[in-house]
């Protein structure tokens, strides 16, 4: 099936990759790249790119038109630690830009959408242990909010239009090449970061709040896999729950301190421990497993000897280039 696809938030910590495996995948000249800002230069030199604002319809029919895009990826949002500092720019971004793409399905321009959703949905009602695809969704943030509700336009679009609209649950996204912007769960790649620059890492949220969390190639793998899949193999059209490992602050401490036995961590609590704090612990993903086959690669210790590895090489480079 030849495709055109455009990546809405490409130079984010998600969409930057994805737009790595789409042109990897489908051919350079069949993925654009676009976002707000020219903010990350691996993507914008590498391959087409766009300027586009996610928020104003006109801007991204026209990109749409120009390429002949079929397929768009949403990767633009507002996450749920900044959030909370700007309530109503995060719904505005979240749902507004959701709503240009699924019009734009809705009147023929594009045919498929990818739509992230997260563990956000849930809130302090849901049962936190291996929770199910349906289950008590009382989101406390405002990116649960958007996200919930999103879901729920998905599903509407999908059974009234006839959209193909695909989505996930994201958990929180551990990765080394481009950084995550306003997450409760950032403090998951900020640690291997710190722990290479300065071996020690001040977290700020307790040392026992266990999260889903999956490492980047798992979550890249998990969006082509639903995006690959047959129709009639996505059953579900608000979003899936999807899960790979979970781990405290605490766990992921100890893995890393097998490879740098020095490495010192500290807690200091603060809001984005509230947030934390009403979110699942482990995620039942038997619904993506089942329908499309969704599988996972990567351990707590597979991701802590890759971000080691990874960001050793960044920062030695880094560091020899200003010597
Ligand atoms: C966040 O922490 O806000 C995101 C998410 C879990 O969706 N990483």
């Amino acid at each position: 099936m030849s495709s055109k696809i455009l990546i809405i938030g490409a130079c984010g910590q998600i969409g930057s990759e994805l737009t790595y495996k789409l042109r990897s995948l489908y051919g350079d000249e069949n993925v654009v790249a676009s976002d707000i800002s020219y903010n990350n230069l691996d993507i914008v030199n590498t391959g087409i790119f766009e300027i586009a604002d996610a928020q104003d319809y006109a801007s991204i029919k026209t990109c749409v038109e120009k390429h002949q895009i079929d397929t768009v990826y949403l990767m633009a949002a507002m996450l749920s630690a900044t959030g909370e500092k700007y309530p109503m720019k995060a719904w505005d971004l979240n749902m507004t830009s959701l709503f240009n793409v699924l019009n734009l399905a809705r009147d023929k321009f594009i045919k498929r959408v990818f739509w992230p959703s997260s563990i956000a949905v849930y809130g302090s009602t849901t049962p936190t242990e291996y929770t199910p695809q349906y289950t008590i969704m009382e989101p406390s943030t405002v990116y649960g909010i958007t996200k919930q509700v999103g879901e729920r336009w998905c599903e509407y679009y999908h059974k009234k239009y006839n959209i193909d609209v695909r989505s996930i649950r994201y958990p929180g996204i551990i990765s080394w090449k481009t950084p995550p912007g306003g997450g409760t769960t950032d403090y998951a790649v900020e640690i291997y970061h710190e722990a290479i620059k300065a071996k020690s890492y001040k977290c700020f949220l307790k040392e026992d709040t266990e999260l889903p969390m999956m490492f980047m190639d798992d979550a890249i793998k998990a969006t082509v896999d639903i995006m690959t899949a047959k129709s009639k193999n996505v059953k579900i059209r608000s979003s899936y729950n999807l899960a790979a490992i979970s781990f405290t602050p605490q766990e992921v401490a100890a893995s890393i301190k097998k490879h740098i036995p020095e490495f010192k961590i500290t807690y200091a609590p603060d809001y984005r421990q509230d947030i934390a704090s009403t979110w699942p612990k482990s995620i039942n993903d038997s619904y993506a497993r089942e329908d499309w086959k969704w599988k996972h690669a990567f351990s707590l210790e597979d991701i802590t000897e890759e971000m080691l590895f990874q960001l050793g090489k960044k920062y030695n480079t880094i560091s020899k280039a200003s010597q």
